[in-house]
C-alpha cells in the first residue's frame, strides 16, 4: 500500500488542497495505484511537529510511505520515483530530448506557478473570504499573466498535451487548473492554456482533487 501524506480540507467555498500533494495524487490515479491519503492539520506545515519531521526532513508535504522502499518526498522525486517503479500506464517519453523537454516544463509549472505566482492566489482561500488579502491574490494572478501563462500558452500551443500525450510534465499543471478553477481567473488571453486547463480537469484522475470532490470521495483507492 502507498500512502500519500498531503494537506486536505473541506470549506464551504470547496475542497482545497495541497497543490504539491495534488501533482502526486493525480499520478497515482493515472497509474491505477492502489494507495490511501494521510491528511495532516494544515496548521502542522508551520507548526513542524518532530513526528512530521522524522518523515520529512523538511516538515513539508507531499511525501509518500511505500512498504517496498520507505518515505519518498517531494512531488517532482516522488512522480518519477513512481513512473520508474511502477513502468505500466508509462507518462515519459523516452528519447533524451523529449525527457528533457518534460522535466524543463514541470520544472517550470513548479518554479513558475506553485513556488511562484500561485501560492498568492491559493494561500487567501484557506481563510475566511474577509480575512483574505486581495491585493496579493491579484499580485498573484498578475504574476501569472506576466510570466508563466504566456510562456505555457506558447509551449502548449494547438497540442493537447505538453508532451504530445500525457507525461509528468502536465502534473503540476493539473494543480494549477484547480486552483484556477476555484479562482475563476480571466484566461481571455490564454486560450490554448485555457483550453489545455479544461482538458486536464476532463481527466478522471482530476477527480481525486476536484474542489467540487468531497473528502470522502477523494480518500484513495486502498
Ligand atoms: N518541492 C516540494 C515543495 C513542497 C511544498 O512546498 N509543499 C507545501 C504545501 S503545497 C508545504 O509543505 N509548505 C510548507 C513549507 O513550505 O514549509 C515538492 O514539490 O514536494
Amino acid at each position: 500500500m502507498l500512502i500519500l501524506a498531503t494537506t486536505e480540507r473541506e470549506y464551504p467555498w470547496g475542497t482545497l488542497r495541497s497543490t504539491n500533494a495534488s501533482k502526486v495524487k493525480v499520478i497515482l490515479e493515472e497509474k491505477e495505484l492502489d494507495y490511501r491519503v494521510d491528511r495532516l492539520r494544515p496548521g502542522d506545515l508551520w507548526k513542524k511537529p518532530p513526528e512530521m519531521l522524522a518523515k520529512h526532513p523538511l516538515g513539508k508535504v507531499p511525501y509518500l510511505e511505500t512498504d517496498r522502499d520507505g518515505i519518498v518526498f517531494d512531488s517532482t522525486v516522488i512522480n518519477e520515483y513512481l513512473e520508474d517503479r511502477y513502468p505500466h500506464h508509462p507518462l515519459k517519453p523516452e528519447d533524451p530530448v523529449g525527457l528533457a523537454r518534460m522535466r524543463m516544463l514541470e520544472n517550470f509549472g513548479d518554479e513558475a506557478f506553485l513556488v511562484g505566482d500561485l501560492p498568492k492566489i491559493w494561500m487567501p482561500y484557506w481563510s475566511k473570504p474577509e480575512d483574505r488579502n486581495e491585493e496579493s491574490m491579484q499580485a498573484g494572478r498578475d504574476g501569472l499573466r506576466a510570466r508563466g501563462l504566456p510562456y505555457l500558452e506558447a509551449q502548449i500551443g494547438g497540442e493537447e498535451y505538453l508532451c504530445g500525450r500525457f507525461t509528468l510534465a502536465d502534473a503540476p499543471y493539473m494543480a494549477v487548473a484547480m486552483v484556477l478553477e476555484v479562482d475563476g481567473m480571466d484566461l481571455a488571453d490564454f486560450p490554448n492554456a485555457a483550453a489545455y486547463f479544461d482538458r486536464l480537469r476532463a481527466r478522471d484522475s482530476y477527480k481525486s482533487i476536484s474542489p467540487g470532490t468531497s473528502l470522502d470521495d477523494s480518500a484513495g483507492s486502498g
